[in-house]
């Protein structure tokens, strides 16, 4: 035990509590026939909550933590941490990056030796642990060999280191039974176009996306490849800028049905979209994964990374979530991360408590919405001309036919409303 969390007790669900508590998230309350726990899978980000120093364009390091520094002993310190978090909170899994979890060496061979002895180091850790592994990932985006991209980096030899640390990343998710493994596009984009070739670096990184695929099949791994989209930041525009533009590109390399997305709550709105539209069109398109469930600031347009607090928004989310029949290998990650004064060990605690009582509010909210069934009946009563056998046959017609036959039948079509304040009254009354 170290005493980084040293009065910091196991947090329980407590519904009339006033401390540090669950109020909403009781892990074993049924809702449609699921225990909570396994509806909303919640993991825990290694990144923010153990590796982010506290910086911002200002300044650097506030949070001054005792693991900090790049040795293996100090990077066992930080695991150590991180597991009694989780078991504080009592979280079924976490999440990581290569970079995270072990010191950067000096070589490539250097960097691996430490990554591959800290996966031994998570694996002991988790063999006594109810917390397992959500997903893995690899950082190719915060050392300087990164700046100009990753796989669509302009120089092969980067090309080629970034492939080798990915096929580290995905034996070390495999070893660890992780159910998915996550593509960020971190640099994967531009700053100018004068000095960018788009159709070279867009078919690198199809190949790239490609290779993870294949190298997957031939591991045997059975967990889901998730591409995470982004729009901006860093670079100025990201190849991946939302989920319309993955499937695009997974569509053009043959991956539709190989690769789905892991959709960020911050991420959609930096794209000008709300959540539910990037998880709604996932759905459609048969390629909703996971959700990293993490808000921005509405007024800077930046990726802030904040704890989730809007149960009306979440609320929406899950009800998309739900629709699509829930999760399968995905789950609810917090990639967010504590405001840089937030210093007390015990604001990290209060971050992931309130996150995962505003997340069981909205998806309760959700349930009870669907259970309800007036927004699906009213959506589908919309529909309904479609359902009839002229609607059916319609789409198997053609722009003559159809011509000839409205004229013929001397058609009237009258508009009706989109009954929306009414539907907006309806989700009230369950948020
Ligand atoms: C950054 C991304 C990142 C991914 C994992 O904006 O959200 O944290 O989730 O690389
Ligand atoms: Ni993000
Ligand atoms: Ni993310």
């Amino acid at each position: 035990m170290t005493d980084f969390f040293k009065d910091v007790e196991k947090v329980e669900f407590q519904p009339e509590s006033t401390g540090l508590a669950y109020r909403h998230y009781n892990p074993d309350e049924m809702v449609r026939g699921k225990r909570m726990e396994d509806h909303l899978r919640f993991a825990v980000a290694y990144w923010h909550s153990f590796a982010w120093p506290g910086g911002d364009p200002f300044g650097g390091e506030t949070f001054e933590r005792p693991w900090f520094g790049d040795t293996l002993d100090l990077a066992k310190l930080k695991a150590d941490v991180a597991f009694e978090m989780f078991d504080i909170l009592g979280v079924p899994y976490f999440c990581w990056h290569d970079a995270d979890i072990r010191p950067e060496g000096n070589t490539f061979a250097e960097s691996q030796k430490n990554f591959e002895a800290m996966i031994d180091y998570l694996a002991e850790k988790m063999s006594s642990s109810k917390t397992q592994l959500l997903w893995g990932t690899a950082n190719l985006f915060s050392h300087r060999r990164f700046m100009s991209g990753a796989a669509t980096n302009p120089d092969p030899d980067i090309f080629r280191w970034s492939a080798a640390v990915v096929k580290n990343c995905m034996d070390a998710t495999h070893k660890l039974q992780g159910e998915n493994y996550v593509l960020w596009g971190g640099r994967e984009g531009y700053e100018t176009l004068l000095n960018t070739d788009l159709r070279r670096e867009r078919q690198h990184a199809g190949r790239f996306l490609q290779m993870v695929v294949e190298y997957k099949h031939k591991i045997g791994f059975n967990g889901t490849i998730l591409v995470e989209p982004k729009p901006q930041e860093p670079s100025k525009h990201q190849y991946d800028y939302d989920v319309a533009t993955v499937y695009g590109f997974l569509k053009e390399f043959g991956l539709e049905n190989e690769v789905k997305v892991n959709i960020e709550q911050g991420h959609a709105i930096l794209a000008g979209h709300s959540f539910e539209h990037e998880l709604g069109l996932a759905a459609s398109l048969g390629v909703l994964g996971s959700i990293d469930m993490n808000r921005n600031d509405y007024q800077s347009g930046w990726d802030t990374d904040q704890f989730p607090n809007n149960v009306p928004e979440v609320a929406l989310a899950y009800y998309e979530v739900l629709k699509d029949g829930g999760f399968s290998t995905g789950g609810t990650n917090f990639d967010a991360k504590l405001r840089r004064q937030s210093l007390d060990p015990v604001d990290l605690i209060a971050g992931h408590v309130g996150a995962m009582d505003v997340c069981a509010r909205g998806f309760k909210a959700a349930a009870a919405m669907l259970e309800d069934g007036t927004l699906e009946s009213m959506r589908e009563a919309r529909y309904a001309g479609w359902d009839t056998a002229a609607g059916k046959a319609l789409l198997q017609s053609d722009l003559a036919s159809i011509a000839e036959k409205v004229v013929a039948e001397g058609i009237d079509p009258q508009p009706r409303s989109g009954q929306q304040e009414v539907l907006e009254n309806i989700v009230n009354r369950f948020v």
